[in-house]
């Protein structure tokens, strides 16, 4: 590992594990601001530096810092080396600029205003559609970040056809979601669990869930064929947390949430939709036809009103009670004591979350 590199994560002897990954942004910032592949203007140079702040920083890094714990309950040590610690880091920095690219460019999509308490990325002035192009750069960076640090390793393909994979299945995610809303706008009854289930799996899950556990296993010279299972979990974790998400979007708190929902205006397949729809009688579905999808906030509001009559907040804390039943379940059942670690401390972290 470069000398630099290594100074960077002082931090890690303490066993402060947020405050090494936080360093460590600033040493991969820097690296990217002095990329040789580009003589970079002055211009140029403020853009990206701003860019990244903005959009990579700023959320809960859970699916970053998670690398590092997870790696550290594979491996059954608190105690890394350095350069341990650093690479871990570094794919955590991956994912969350993964997630940076996802949401600078799903904010576009769904026109959203707020993203992480501020403007989206594109609503600030002179930015608008030149975030599309820092989407593609924020991509980018990441294939540069593996490049610099993970050449050489034994891991190094397999990690570079997981982003890959990975990046393809949550982009094709997002299609279906985009596309279904023509769907809906014909015929609001063709939502149903099966195809919210489709969405959400391939736009949240494996991306959110399944890829910094794979990372964690790759870095601990584990086969990923061998994590069937262990996927399987992650995914239904996934579809779990993104139904928490299409909930939030209705009844989360913008202040705390940091965004301001969509759902109702955009005529998302959302979780709460769908569970309106097999619960409505007949006036209530018409009432719901006439409402949903309409940038109007009288019509959102009388969407709300009708899953206060259904009493969906109900109908949703059931349905977190059955899964994290059912994935406590699944958890106890893996035969290997680490990974039952793993996914239950990423459990714990988004059980009843607030945001
Ligand atoms: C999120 O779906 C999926 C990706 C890949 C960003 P969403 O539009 O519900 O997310 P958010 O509520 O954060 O805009
Ligand atoms: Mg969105
Ligand atoms: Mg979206
Ligand atoms: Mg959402």
């Amino acid at each position: 590992m470069a000398a630099a590199a290594a100074a960077v994560v002082a931090n890690v002897s303490s066993g402060d594990s947020k405050a090494a990954f936080a360093e460590i942004y600033s040493k991969l910032k820097e690296e990217m601001l002095e990329d040789p592949a580009f003589e970079f203007t002055d211009e140029s140079l403020q853009w990206i530096d701003r860019m990244l702040d903005y959009n990579v920083l700023g959320g809960k890094c859970n699916r970053g810092l998670s690398v590092i714990d997870s790696y550290k309950m594979l491996k059954g040590t608190d105690v890394l080396s350095k350069e341990e610690i650093f690479l871990a880091c570094t794919l955590g920095w991956c994912i969350e600029w993964l997630q940076a690219y996802f949401l600078v460019l799903d904010d576009i999509m769904d026109n959203s205003q707020t993203r992480r308490g501020q403007p989206c990325w594109f609503r600030v002035p002179q930015v608008g559609l030149i975030a599309v192009n820092d989407g593609i750069i924020l991509r980018n960076h990441i294939s540069r970040i593996l490049q610099h640090h993970f050449k050489g390793k034994p891991y190094y393909v397999d990690l570079i056809d997981l982003f890959n994979e990975v990046e393809f299945k949550t982009a094709s995610g997002q299609l279906l979601d985009l596309i279904t809303t023509h769907e809906g706008e014909k015929d609001l009854t063709k939502y149903n669990l099966t195809v919210h289930r489709r969405i959400v799996q391939y736009k949240t899950a494996y991306y959110s869930f399944y890829l910094p556990v794979a990372c964690a296993l790759l870095l601990s010279g584990e086969n990923l064929d061998n994590f069937g299972d262990v996927k399987n979990i992650l995914v239904e974790m996934g579809t779990y947390f993104q139904v928490q998400d299409d909930y939030l979007d209705c009844y989360g708190d913008p202040e705390f949430i940091g965004k301001i929902g969509t759902d109702i205006e955009d005529y998302k397949c959302s979780w709460l939709v769908v569970q309106a729809l097999e619960r409505a009688d007949e006036n209530q579905k018409r009432n719901l036809f006439e409402n949903y999808g309409k940038s109007d906030p009288e019509r959102v509001a009388k969407v709300k009103d009708l899953y206060k009559e259904l009493n969906l907040k109900a109908v949703f804390h059931e349905y977190e009670r059955e899964s994290y039943n059912k994935l406590i379940a699944d958890i106890e059942a893996q035969p290997n004591k680490a990974v039952q670690s793993v996914l239950r401390s990423f459990l714990d972290k988004i059980y009843k979350r607030q945001k």
